[in-house]
């Protein structure tokens, strides 16, 4: 797929009627939000899960702060994705499956370094369970990633040997969508893996940035970001959404 042409952007603004904010594709004045979800965007809700937040297994500092801000933009799309991390028992990504290894080391897998991380997300547990006050009555598809033994999948859309796709690209695509509003945790893993992705699929992405919170480890927040603008991805804030 090729790289949506810079002009799909302004069809996904309307208001101020300034040319400066339709070429950029962001608010650049006072008069409000300016930017108003249609048919052909989509809010991506990744990995709000148990989880992720305090008392989860893996828990992203003030996680459960991102479910009030993701319910209010819920209400402005009739497009929702939701995504799950959703591991085996003894998944590689997890320490204890590798003897002498600790939560937050690394090891070196078949595609490359991997984190480990304490056991979460396994399948079918409550820790897995998506946060019960998320109140998304339009979600359509839930992707569920990280489900092959010997493979994570950071990315909503490709799992971490990037080859191995888990179909959210094509289903987004014959759906029409184009613009993508990504939310959700960890703003410097599972997120920022989605945005990267999505921009290399061709589709045109915006994180809104106080519906995510991060992990950061030894500054993986602040290269998340660079390599997010390095590659396209516009960073924004709930307020500028219509
Ligand atoms: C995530 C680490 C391990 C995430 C998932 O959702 O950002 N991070 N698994
Ligand atoms: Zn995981």
């Amino acid at each position: 797929m090729n790289a949506i042409p810079r002009e799909a952007l302004s069809k996904a603004v309307t208001g101020t009627g300034s040319g400066a904010t339709a070429a950029r594709g962001l608010p650049v004045d006072g008069f409000g939000a300016a930017i108003k979800p249609d048919a052909k965007c989509a809010l991506i809700v990744v990995d709000v899960q148990n989880g992720f937040v305090t008392g989860g297994a893996l828990p992203v500092k003030e996680g459960e702060a991102v479910v009030p801000v993701i319910n209010k933009l819920a209400e402005r799309f009739e497009n929702i994705v939701v995504t799950q991390d959703w591991h085996t028992p003894g998944h590689a990504s997890f320490a204890s499956t590798h003897s002498g290894k600790k939560p937050f080391e690394t090891t070196e897998l078949s595609y490359g370094t991997q984190v480990l991380w304490p056991d979460h997300c396994v399948q079918g547990t409550e820790d897995a369970a998506l946060h019960k006050g998320l109140l998304l009555p339009t979600a359509q598809i839930i992707i569920r990633k990280g489900f092959h033994k010997e493979i994570d999948s950071y990315s909503a859309f490709y799992e971490a040997d990037h080859t191995t796709a888990t179909g959210l690209a094509g289903y987004l695509t014959q759906r029409n969508i184009e613009r993508l509003f990504i939310t959700g945790l960890a703003t410097d893993f599972c997120v920022a893996w989605t945005a990267l992705d999505a921009r290399r699929a061709g589709f045109e992405v915006y994180v809104v940035e106080d519906a995510t919170r991060a992990i950061d480890m030894n500054g993986s927040l602040a290269a998340a970001w660079e390599q997010m603008s390095a590659n396209g991805v516009k960073r924004i804030q709930s307020s500028d959404l219509a």
